[in-house]
């Protein structure tokens, strides 16, 4: 077993999850459809019209897989609170079911001595609001900061890490733009309207829960962020990654931490006729301080400004952009390994963004697994993944990067979203016929690497 060093004793380390990923229970205690469900209704939307009905059935299994984590000696446990239990239509009172669920798992976890990590949202808006206009509708931001406050006011007192977004991005981008998440909208403008009051109620839940605190406590938000390396030294292709740069990378984190949009993204936009619906005061807002920026990381990509046929335009005269193979080997959900590719980002970050505590909140890999006849996986390349990518985090370290701890994606296996449950990103194998949970080889891997990452 290769163990990377270099990696601080107070190091923290973790699994995360998501909400619509695990629980199933999806019409129990009150919880309303969220736009995962009515997606996974649509037609080819997701492989195999796999939905999260019952997906890992944590919803009822909770106690069992806090122990699991308890078990694997990990000392914090990212998960998120599903919107539509806690407030079912998106507005109004708190529903005392719903918050019930996550009051219990903050005081199982904490009986068990692992420190809980609050995601407020992970894609799972109530239906009820995209109806109304969803992201794209200023109105959400402002719902979201309310919805933020219930949650927060339930638990405040026993939670002080927490992240208002997950990939906001994949939100805006995946969801509103490209249609391939809920809500599987194709309206670009709608999607970058979208970006912006992502960023706003970030931004408003932030500075209220700060404001509401009575205790010193750890608020950031978590970004899919990645390098993106110039094909060549050609001007196209280094002005492509500059865009990717631009859009994957800096036009959340310049608004975040210096409270304005990055110039030569906002210059591209405005080319294709896109506007930011930016109002007086909102970076103010976007800015408000925060204490850790969540960084999850999968893969890097390298862009070329050319088409195949050599032409820098394409039919529209808009530059073309199109990532092409680094050569790496890939896993199973086609995303090329690119360890280096993360010590770049972290180093990257920490240059652009100086002061800028950070925490890889997800990392991890599918791959095709093989499960004996008892369950269990002996998962070599998913535990290769982990010690390449944490091998990358302490060579960032070491390079002067401020990173405080490492979160795995994920606990279980689960829900993929458009994927379904053919991908498996757990280092715990879950039967779903059964519902079987068994550690695979990379859960033990990872319990002794944080064991001895303490003991130094
Ligand atoms: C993240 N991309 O999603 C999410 O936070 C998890 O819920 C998810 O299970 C995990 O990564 C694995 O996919 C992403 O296309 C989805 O670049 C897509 C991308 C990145 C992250």
């Amino acid at each position: 077993m290769t163990l990377p060093t270099g990696l601080p004793a107070t190091f923290r380390w973790g699994v995360a999850t998501s909400a619509y990923q695990i629980e199933g229970a999806v019409e129990e205690d009150g919880r309303t459809p969220s736009i995962w469900d009515t997606f996974c209704q649509v037609p080819g939307a997701i492989d195999n019209a796999e939905t999260g009905d019952v997906a890992c059935d944590h919803y009822h299994r909770m106690p069992a897989d806090v122990a699991l984590i308890k078990d694997l000696g990990l000392d914090t446990y990212r998960f998120s609170v599903a919107w539509p239990r806690v407030q079912p239509r998106g507005k109004g009172p708190v529903n005392p079911a719903g918050i019930g669920f996550y009051d219990r798992l903050v005081d199982e976890l904490l009986a068990q001595g692992i420190d809980p990590w609050v995601t407020l949202y992970h894609w799972d808006l109530p239906q009820e609001l995209e109806d109304a206009g969803g992201w794209p509708v200023r109105d959400t931001a402002y719902r979201f900061a309310e919805y933020a406050m219930l949650v927060f006011d339930a638990l405040k007192d026993r939670v002080d890490t927490w992240t208002t977004l997950n990939e906001p991005w994949c939100s805006a981008m995946l969801g509103y733009a490209y249609g391939v998440h809920a809500p599987g909208r194709r309206e670009y403008p709608a999607a970058l309207a979208a970006v912006h009051h992502l960023l706003l109620g970030h931004g408003l839940a932030t500075s209220q829960m700060r404001e509401a605190s009575p205790r010193k406590l750890d608020i950031g938000i978590t970004l899919n962020v990645a390098t993106a390396y110039p094909a060549s030294d050609a001007a196209p292709d280094v002005d492509a990654a500059r865009r990717a740069d631009g859009m994957g990378r800096r036009l959340a984190l310049d608004p975040l931490v210096k409270g304005e949009y990055p110039a030569d993204v906002v210059a591209d936009l405005a080319r294709e006729g896109v506007t930011l619906p930016v109002e007086d005061g909102d970076l103010a807002i976007i800015s408000s301080p925060i204490d850790v920026l969540g960084v999850n990381y999968y893969f890097s990509q390298k862009f070329t400004g050319y088409a195949e046929d050599g032409s820098t335009t394409d039919a529209d005269g808009k530059p073309v952009s199109r990532d092409v193979p680094l050569g790496k080997p890939r896993t199973a959900m086609d995303w090329e390994i690119v360890p280096e590719g993360f010590t770049d980002l972290l180093v990257g970050i920490a240059r652009d963004y100086p002061g800028l505590p950070m925490v890889i909140t997800e990392n991890g890999s599918a791959f095709e697994d093989v499960p004996d006849p008892d369950g269990f996986v002996d998962d070599t390349d998913r535990t290769a993944y982990f010690t390449s990518h944490l091998t990358a985090v302490a060579d960032a370290v070491a390079q002067g990067a401020d990173i405080r701890g490492y979160l795995a994606w994920s606990l279980l296996d689960n829900f993929e979203w458009a994927y379904g449950y053919a991908k498996r990103f757990g280092i715990v194998r879950v039967d779903y016929e059964t519902q079987t949970r068994t550690p695979k080889a990379s859960a033990t891997y990872l319990k002794e690497l944080a064991a001895r990452c303490r003991a130094r």
